[in-house]
């Protein structure tokens, strides 16, 4: 039994994986001050006030000297908190991020399960020789195996490449194009939850830094996980771009995501 007592917030400031625009690094403390700004209260849809519940641990900022020590020290404080019986939420970062985080979160859990929302499938072997590139950490995860299963939602920006990659690793991607809210995803536990905010239209969520019209509705993503029953263990929210937001409204969806994610953390602690 893996047991867990509480949930920490992590900030991951890091964005120099990003293929087209910076900013993603900026994005946590800005998401923090919404969701307490008083313009919303902190309880979730679910009913559990995310900000007033004890088991809701700051973690503090993953911080590193060099780029190349990045990756390690996102990795060895994620394993750090899972020893420690915390689920962990990430805010903030490019998606690279994703794949430090879930490496250490194998060593505890075998045969993790990812839901992950995204206009893009992000299985690019590499991108212009970067393999750790925005647009590779799935690619990365699926091959050393840290996840038995990858369910993507929103994807809208398949090319062969990537098609090819997802067939290979097995990815099970459902396309914007032919997916509705009542598509069953047959998901199993435990759940790891990483959501891309580019997954949402841009309409949405103007905050991001590749805008590709199309996606989902945040009222979608929120039916989507009012459905999940499973044990979460971890989860993320990256790509927001401060830089391309529009009067914080993107920072307020992920306060909105925050709320009913650290709720699905909280659920089933012992
Ligand atoms: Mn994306």
């Amino acid at each position: 039994m893996n047991k867990y007592s509480s949930v920490s917030i992590l900030e991951v400031p890091l964005d120099f994986n990003s293929s087209h625009i910076r900013g993603p690094a900026l994005a946590p403390p800005i998401i923090r001050r919404v969701l307490m700004n008083g313009s919303a209260n902190t309880t979730s849809e679910s009913g559990i006030d995310v900000a007033k519940d004890e088991r809701v641990k700051d973690a503090g900022v993953v911080s590193w000297e060099t780029e190349a020590q990045a990756f390690v020290n996102i990795e060895q404080k994620c394993t750090e908190l899972a020893e420690q019986g915390s689920k962990i939420l990430t805010l903030g970062g490019d998606h690279s991020i994703t794949y430090p985080i879930v490496k250490a979160l194998a060593k505890k859990h075998q045969g993790l399960t990812i839901l992950h929302f995204d206009a893009h499938p992000d299985l690019y072997d590499n991108q212009d020789g970067n393999k750790h590139g925005h647009g590779c950490p799935f690619a990365r995860i699926m091959e050393g195996k840290y996840a038995a299963r990858l369910v993507q939602l929103g994807i809208r920006t398949l090319n062969r490449h990537q098609a090819e990659q997802a067939e290979q690793f097995g990815v099970e991607v459902h396309e914007m194009k032919n997916w509705s809210v009542d598509t069953p995803l047959n998901l199993t536990g435990p759940l790891y939850i990483s959501f891309d905010l580019d997954g949402l239209d841009p309409a949405f969520a103007p905050g991001v830094s590749h805008f590709e019209p199309g996606g989902l509705s945040v009222r979608e993503v929120l039916q989507v996980l009012k459905k999940i029953d499973l044990p979460v263990v971890g989860a993320d929210i990256v790509e927001y771009n401060p830089k391309t937001d529009i009067n914080e409204m993107t920072a307020m969806v992920c306060a909105k995501i925050y709320k009913e994610l650290a709720a699905m953390l909280l659920k089933d602690l012992n």
